[in-house]
């Protein structure tokens, strides 16, 4: 595949480049309700559907879920704290829920999510450690909701560990955070203006979760769960195996990569949807730009369509900026305008956060949680906001 450029995004982390990661992965949740759970999503569906919010004056009819309303979650906690604090992120979450429980949440985090809300709990990542036996969520929950710690921290080690950290709120299984730190570091590369080298992109995550997936925690879970050693190095393998091909279908696709509920099923699906979609597709309209074919892409694959195409959104519209988004398909979805406003305040954080250190190896370890009490070392050192 050939260096493709995007023209209107910016320079690296340029305020279009915020604005597009947090508004396209909005879009995503939403116009993917409609497809969720299908089976075959043939395009023709697809695209009637998303020609359907050209047609449709009304404001924000269709309404976000458990992705969106989560993810807003993180970073109206980031923003109040300047950095990352669990007992806030961990609040927020069981307050949203208590106030608007069907959003389509997985059945297992409701759990979590309930006993978060008593004001006891001495450690919030406990309840989540106790999910399946004791072995944790693999759902890709922590995952759909991790892109603003992109947005909120310059340095890759800070993406890294906040990320890790904030998925171990619901999910302490390392094939659900491992898929959060993943999806972060895709739109932190992409941020950069990365995906102007696709084959340089794939092999940087292979590179870093190689890393990640070292610890002792990810070989056993992964052996526990009959996957590969390094199941999303492994699968990462595959996305780039299936970029080289010339022709690929979408059933090679969920067959190779999946487009299920679990990270490991859906995070690298979602980034092969970006990286297939920066050149022109046969199957999809000519008038289409990039981050629409990304969208329309993910909503054929059908399965978890909300959550992949929420993913892909935020990797892809974090490359082609904010102009890339058609402004009829904002009007139509709950929440794409407070993404919007927010991922300005996002902006102005991360360029006040300090630069450089960041190794890019730093591994964070389950000491991390007690370290972080009180969000002491949260990343930034900035006096808190309120909100
Ligand atoms: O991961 P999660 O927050 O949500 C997953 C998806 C997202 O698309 C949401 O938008 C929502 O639609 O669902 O929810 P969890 O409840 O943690 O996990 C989702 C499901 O994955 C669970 O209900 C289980 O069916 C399955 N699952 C597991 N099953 C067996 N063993 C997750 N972890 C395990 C496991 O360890
Ligand atoms: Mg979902």
């Amino acid at each position: 595949m050939m260096a493709v450029r995007a023209m209107t995004a910016g320079g690296p982390a340029s305020l279009s480049r915020f604005r597009g990661a947090l508004v396209a992965a909005v879009l995503g949740d939403c116009v993917g309700g409609e497809f969720e759970g299908a089976e075959e999503v043939p395009m023709e569906r697809v695209l009637q559907h998303l020609n359907s919010l050209d047609e449709t004056k009304g404001t924000g009819n269709l309404d976000y879920s458990d992705d969106t309303a989560m993810a807003r979650c993180v970073v109206r906690s980031i923003l109040a704290h300047a950095g990352y604090d669990e007992r806030d992120m961990a609040h927020r979450f069981a307050k949203e829920y208590g106030e608007s429980p069907d959003r389509g949440y997985g059945t297992g985090v409701v759990h979590v999510l309930k006993k978060l809300s008593s004001s006891h709990l001495s450690d919030v990542y406990q309840p989540a450690r106790d999910q399946f036996n004791g072995r944790g969520s693999f759902g890709n929950g922590g995952a759909m909701r991790a892109a603003p710690f992109a947005l909120a921290f310059p340095k890759l080690a800070d993406v890294r560990r906040f990320a890790r950290l904030g998925a171990m709120l619901t999910h302490s299984c390392s094939l659900g955070y491992n898929g959060a730190v993943l999806q972060a570091l895709a739109v932190h590369l992409s941020l950069q203006g990365a995906l102007d080298l696709p084959q340089q992109f794939i092999s940087r995550l292979i590179t870093e979760m190689e890393d990640v997936e070292s610890d002792d925690m990810s070989r056993k879970d992964a052996r526990i769960l009959k996957e590969a050693e390094k199941p999303f190095c492994d699968r990462l393998h595959r996305v780039r195996d299936l970029m080289d091909r010339s022709k690929v279908s979408i059933e090679e696709v969920i067959s190779e990569l999946g487009n299920g509920i679990a990270a490991l099923h859906s995070v690298p699906t979602a980034i092969f949807c970006v990286l297939h979609c920066l050149e022109p597709r046969e199957c999809l309209p000519e008038n289409y730009g990039g981050l629409e074919r990304t969208i329309a892409y993910s909503l054929a694959l059908g399965g978890d369509t909300d959550t992949i195409a929420c993913m892909a959104g935020a990797i892809a519209g974090a490359h082609y900026g904010i102009e890339a988004i058609p402004q009829s398909w904002i009007n139509c979805c709950e929440g794409a305008e407070d993404a919007d406003v927010t991922a300005e305040r996002l902006h102005v954080l991360y360029h006040q956060s300090p630069r450089g250190g960041g190794s890019g190896t730093e591994e964070p370890t389950r000491e991390d949680a007690s370290k972080c009490q009180s969000g002491r070392s949260n990343g930034t050192k900035k006096k808190a906001r309120t909100e």
